[in-house]
């Protein structure tokens, strides 16, 4: 898939990418123009797309948007089966697997199985780590399941393997939406230097120098959600610090 050779480009090249993430339950379909015109440009290099819930169910609609503005891929990250939509040039395939929960480790993708591969959606089979962003995170609640404590990067890398052993192809590390604090900038490189699979890191970042910070410990996707949905002029300047970092490794 394109999306995924584009992941591992990053990866094998050292670089990283910036991705913007809309929660659909967040932005009404009427600002997704807007959007994409602020993510074209900056230069951000992806949109996921996705949230918890799913309130309004104008998940469609707003990729509609935002497509019929912008070249930008739009990545699905899904927060249930009910998330997947052939609109999306990529779908997330997540399993939490800091988790302990079967159900989100393998249940609700056998519910999901049939309906993602009607889509003929890209598929990026991810292993989903949350790591304890210092608050209680949306994810940590619904998923029913204990994150990966934020001072053990071993546990983070033996998981991350685990999940490579097991063909993941991509890695997640998540401190979760609204995070207190960003997974460090230790946890990602030792995950990072010690992985083949490219890093997407998420969850509590707000501002240009820990997107910064981030892509210089080896993120290969640095994603921005809640700080844009409060000021989404802050875009240029986050996608501006991933580009930047490239330039000074
Ligand atoms: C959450 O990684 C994303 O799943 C982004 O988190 O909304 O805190 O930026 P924020």
């Amino acid at each position: 898939g394109k999306v995924y050779q584009e992941f591992c480009a990053l990866k094998a090249q050292g670089k990283s990418a910036f991705a913007v993430l809309v929660d659909p339950d967040k932005v009404a379909p009427a600002d997704m123009p807007h959007m994409a015109a602020l993510c074209e440009d900056a230069g951000v290099d992806y949109l996921f797309v996705g949230g918890s819930l799913l309130i309004d169910n104008e998940l469609e609609v707003c990729i509609q948007r935002f497509k019929a503005n912008s070249n930008i891929p739009v990545v699905l990250f899904p927060g249930s089966p009910m998330q997947v939509t052939p609109y999306a040039d990529a779908l997330l395939y997540l399993s939490l697997i800091s988790g302990r929960n079967p159900d989100l480790l393998i249940g609700q993708h056998v519910v999901s199985a049939p309906m993602v591969k009607a889509s003929g959606i890209e598929v990026i089979s991810t292993g989903y780590m949350v790591i304890d962003g210092g608050v209680p995170t949306t994810v940590s609640y619904m998923s029913h399941s204990a994150p990966i404590p934020a001072n053990k990067p071993d546990i983070a890398l033996c998981t991350a393997w685990a999940a490579e052993l097991q063909g993941k192809h991509v890695i997640y590390m998540d401190a979760g939406s609204g995070a207190r604090n960003p997974v460090s900038e230790e946890m990602i490189r030792k995950v990072s230097s010690h992985i083949s699979a490219p890093l997407i890191i998420g969850g509590g970042i707000h501002t240009p120098e820990k997107v910064y910070a981030n892509c210089q410990a080896g993120a290969n996707v640095v994603v921005v959600g809640n700080a844009i949905e409060k000021d989404p002029m802050l875009i240029r300047d986050l996608a501006q610090a991933a580009k930047q970092s490239m330039v000074e490794k």
